[in-house]
């Protein structure tokens, strides 16, 4: 494999882990677990791994042996940097427990468990992959792990391998599937555990015991660095606004870190816009806004995040997107049949309710083609293909013409779109990924040394140095409620939205109108991977600022 300098040195990089995992650990349970809502249903659908303790990993004084494990590895979903250390970790710890044991990497996603795809991981190829970025090594996939026959061909397949324990590395829909499919398991008594481990740039699976994906320390960096860099730009040549769409497709989690990584004029917080029920014009309106009193001032240039997920969350974009959702699906052969863009749009508008057709039909045509494009497995529109950075600008120079011509604005306005997403995802993990996801997979490893199943690999206490965190598990039914999803209540872990009591979200408002009325830019720069811990292992602003209520 051709390796750049920075590779070759990061290679030899050894992960930092908690005192406790270092020595000989013991297990310590907890207390007992129940879901985070709707008990009586989630206990009715998982009567084996429903009401589980809460485990730990502290130092032991007693050699434990440990049975030997064929272990199968998936990674599932968006890329998010550090999941080559999860694997790296789970290796180590694997071997560490017991040197029989063997790890199988099941290859391009969830279908590899399905399609019997794998490779045996040797360490060989793991030393190859440590502290890099991406999820090369075994590849990933968005195939939903959901019905009875893919179950048992999973069973199957792991029986006729001799693998007796997965591990789902994955997000909220994966770690879900990952409960049922532990719950199938134990219901069968095929003896196969399932272990899930939080995954995800997003950030939008945490909870109580989990206290961040892995992944968006990295990603957030990464495009914290770009912000910056763009912020510096703006305020050397003063006639830009920029207008920088972040990618998480739910959650504003990113875009709130970046914000405050870099402090914009402008932010926007989808779970601030759905609280306030503000329209498309009014978020526009409210972008004018700035622009207008920062040119009173002199200032024709800034900078305006934006979460990829606001569409869903614009009240008139909601229905229209959810109405868009049960039409293409209801007339899926109609719509693939028709050959161009302007047809599918007419045929799918004359199917929407009036009020929806109304601002479908006044969406510029790359934003309602956009809309209509196939959504994932998981039935996600792919907000991360719609250029609400470009619609937003359109739309704020729409407004400011008609200011102008009012006399209510004087000023110069020239607009750049960016849009940040895939560069963050294979980024070279930073410390803090680095040594969190080799952490993650190790807890793995002795979690399944145990005879767990059900449980999702946490590390807490982590705004202290590593040495300081403390690994054990959760039970992922602790985590599920009830939600409808195409139509029916499912079970599924309840996504974390941005708080808007929180911590974080608190600070940018504190902070909004001076970031909006002056350049109080900050310039992050590139990720540290060697110097003063105080550089290169600090971690979010989130994760600081939640730990430090
Ligand atoms: P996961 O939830 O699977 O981690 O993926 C998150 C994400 O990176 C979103 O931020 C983005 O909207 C989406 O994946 C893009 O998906 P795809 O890689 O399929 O284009």
């Amino acid at each position: 494999m051709l390796k750049s300098p920075l590779q070759i040195e990061r290679g030899k990089y050894i992960p930092k882990m908690p005192t406790s995992l270092k020595g000989i650990v013991k297990i310590v349970e907890g207390e007992k677990t129940q879901s985070v809502a709707d008990q009586d249903q989630i206990k009715a659908m998982f009567p084996n791994t429903y009401g589980l303790p809460i485990l730990k990993f502290e130092t032991g004084n007693e050699m434990k042996q440990y049975p030997a494990y064929k272990v199968g590895v998936v990674l599932s979903g968006g890329q998010a940097p550090g999941g080559h250390n999860v694997i790296s970790g789970l290796f180590d710890g694997l071997k560490a427990c017991n040197p029989d044991n063997k790890l199988y990497g099941f290859l391009g996603g969830p279908s590899g468990l399905v399609d019997n795809k794998y490779k045996e991981l040797t360490a060989d190829i793991i030393d190859e992959y440590r502290n890099t970025g991406g999820f090369d090594i075994i590849g990933s996939g968005r195939t939903k792990l959901e019905t009875p026959e893919q179950f048992d061909m999973v069973h199957q397949n792991c029986k006729a391998l001799g693998v007796n324990a997965v591990v789902i590395i994955g997000g909220d829909d994966s770690n879900t599937n990952a409960c049922i499919l532990a719950e199938y398991f134990a219901a069968k008594k095929t003896g196969i555990q399932v272990i899930g481990v939080p995954k995800t740039i997003d950030g939008d699976l945490k909870n109580e015991v989990v206290e961040t994906s892995f992944g968006f320390d990295t990603a957030c960096k990464t495009y914290s660095e770009l912000i910056g860099n763009i912020q510096r730009d703006a305020n050397s040549a003063k006639k830009y606004y920029h207008f920088i769409r972040l990618m998480g497709r739910s959650a504003s989690h990113i875009c709130l870190e970046c914000a405050l990584e870099t402090q914009p004029n402008i932010t926007i917080v989808s779970e601030e816009v759905e609280k306030k029920q503000m329209t498309l014009d009014q978020l526009v309106s409210e972008i004018a806004e700035v622009v207008v009193r920062r040119a009173e001032k002199g200032l024709n240039y800034g900078t305006v995040l934006i979460p990829e997920g606001v569409v869903e969350f614009i009240p008139e974009m909601k229905i229209l997107i959810s109405e868009l959702n049960d039409i293409l699906a209801e007339h899926e052969a109609e719509v693939a049949v028709l050959e161009s863009n302007k047809d599918k749009r007419d045929f799918v508008a004359s199917k929407l309710s009036k009020a929806s057709s109304e601002v479908f039909n006044s969406l510029p045509n790359n934003i309602s083609n956009q809309l209509m494009l196939d959504r994932d497995p998981h039935g996600n529109v792919q907000v991360s293909a719609i250029e609400t950075e470009k619609l937003l600008m359109d739309m704020t120079k729409a407004k400011l013409k008609q200011l102008k011509k009012d006399g209510k604005y004087t000023g110069k306005f020239g607009a750049l779109g960016h849009f940040f997403g895939y560069e963050g995802r294979c980024a070279i993990p930073s410390n803090f990924d680095a040594d969190y996801c080799y952490t993650l997979g190790y807890t793995a490893s002795l979690l399944i040394s145990e005879g767990k199943t059900g449980y999702m690999a946490s590390v807490k206490n982590l705004t202290k140095p590593a040495d300081q965190w403390i690994p054990g598990g959760a039970p992922i039914t602790m985590m599920m409620n009830m939600e409808k999803r195409h139509g029916e209540l499912k079970p599924v872990i309840q996504k974390a939205l941005v708080e808007l009591d929180g911590a974080p979200f608190k600070k940018l408002v504190e902070n909004r109108e001076s970031w909006a009325m002056n350049s109080n830019y900050l310039y992050p720069g590139p990720i540290q991977y060697f110097g003063p811990a105080s550089v290169s292992d600090v971690t979010t602003q989130t994760l600081l600022l939640e730990q430090s209520k």
